[in-house]
């Protein structure tokens, strides 16, 4: 017997250890998950159930084909048979297929109904999706945040040892009960992102003007990981899903507890519009804003990116006049990247991030701002709109 070529046997040495090491690493590494609710369970029996169906009419099929070249080969003198248009084989190949396909569009179309009936959910959660992070919207219960990542930059640029969950890690998790049946309503903000938990077999896209359904009902407490499944442009790979699944008591304890929350961060507010900081107060208040919700376009350094996102450093709206500065941060540049902070920023973060911005990057204009000015110019904005 000839040996095996040294490259043949190297591959497959190799490949052999890859198969090892993912499976060691990851029981599921080489199936979809199983997930931990019902419908994610019957997606994965409905995978499987296809593929062995696809194996064994591989099987059927490849068998008929080796076994018959194999068979009839011509050093054996077999003679090719010469037939035209036979009815009974036509019917046969056509009527097979047709039963196989039906048999298989059964269950698919049942779990296919299952996943899309939204109906008699329990609670519903408004999942917004915007460059680059979610915004997880409670109906009925005034509780609303944004989720960012949580990763350092100093991970991304490779200066620091990647954690645990290197791009997998959020600020502020979705926090969800679990046996309770939860309603998504999707949508975007600008771009088609998608909202995508493996474990819960909800993949959805969230598109602008539209509003997509899903739903889910947990059954196991824990952490679920996800990520936005449609490119949505420079830092797609950056807006991971944390989904903290609860007991329902706790789930409702935590509630009740971001209620409190808010409403501190209500009268925090109001506080501030009393209060004037300096300079040295805002400053590394405005930089910390900064590198959280500005740099992913305008770089830490304030130089941005030419062609795309335009720089601090020098900018005339940074070193110009103040009110169009605040307009650009409070209100967006419609039609661009340039999204609204009104609603993501408090007025005293907004005031900081201005003053930051007015300062930093060699801009020194010397300008403090403070929140009492984006409430008076918001207050402004909104009585213009009112005339
Ligand atoms: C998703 C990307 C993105 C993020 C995040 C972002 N910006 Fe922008 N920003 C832009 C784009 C794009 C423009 C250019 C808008 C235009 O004029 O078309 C812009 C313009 C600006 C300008 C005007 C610059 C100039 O010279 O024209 C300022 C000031 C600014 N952004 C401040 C901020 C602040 C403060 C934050 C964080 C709170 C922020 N931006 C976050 C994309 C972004
Ligand atoms: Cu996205």
């Amino acid at each position: 017997m000839k040996r095996i070529p040294a490259w043949l046997s190297l591959t497959m040495k190799m490949g052999a250890m890859v198969w090892t090491s993912s499976v060691v690493a990851e029981e599921q590494a080489l199936n979809m998950t199983q997930g931990v609710t019902q419908i994610s369970g019957q997606v994965y029996e409905l995978h499987m159930l296809i593929f062995y169906i696809c194996c064994a009419i591989a099987l059927v099929v490849f068998g008929a084909m080796f076994y018959s070249i194999f068979r009839h080969r011509k050093s054996k003198g077999a003679v090719a048979a010469h037939f035209h248009e036979s009815t009974k084989v036509e019917i046969i190949w056509t009527v097979i297929p047709i039963i196989i396909l039906i048999a298989m569009a059964i269950p698919a179309t049942k779990t296919l109904v299952a996943m899309e009936d939204t109906s008699q959910s329990d609670l519903t959660v408004k999942i917004t999706g915007s460059q680059w992070k979610w915004h997880y919207s409670y109906f009925g219960e005034e509780v609303e945040f944004f989720s960012l990542l949580a990763t350092s930059q100093k991970q991304i640029d490779g200066l620091e040892a990647k954690g645990a969950h290197y791009l997998l890690e959020v600020d502020n998790p979705l926090v969800l009960p679990i046996n309770r049946k939860i309603r998504f309503l999707m949508t975007s903000d600008d771009v088609i992102h998608s909202w995508w938990v493996p474990d819960f077999a909800v993949k959805k896209d969230t598109i602008p003007g539209f509003i997509n359904e899903a739903w889910t009902r947990i059954d196991k407490p824990g952490v679920y990981r996800g990520q936005c499944a449609e490119l949505c442009g420079r830092a797609h790979g950056f807006m991971p899903i944390v989904v903290h699944a609860m007991e329902e008591d706790d789930y409702d304890n935590w509630l009740a507890e971001q209620k409190i929350q808010i409403a501190q961060a209500k009268e925090e507010a109001a506080a501030a519009l009393g209060s004037a900081l300096t300079l040295e107060e805002l400053m590394p208040m405005g930089e910390k804003i900064y590198v959280e919700r500005c740099a992913v376009c305008h770089q830490a350094n304030g130089e941005g990116i030419p062609g795309a996102f335009p720089a601090i450093k020098g900018s005339p709206v940074a070193t110009g006049d103040l009110d169009i500065h605040i307009s650009t941060i409070v209100n967006g540049v419609a039609g661009s990247a340039m999204q609204s902070f009104s609603n993501q920023l408090t007025e005293q973060e907004i005031a900081a991030v201005l003053t930051y911005q007015r300062n930093g990057f060699d801009n020194n204009t010397g300008d403090v701002v403070q929140a009492a000015d984006i409430n008076a110019f918001k207050k402004q904005a909104e009585g213009k709109e009112a005339e």
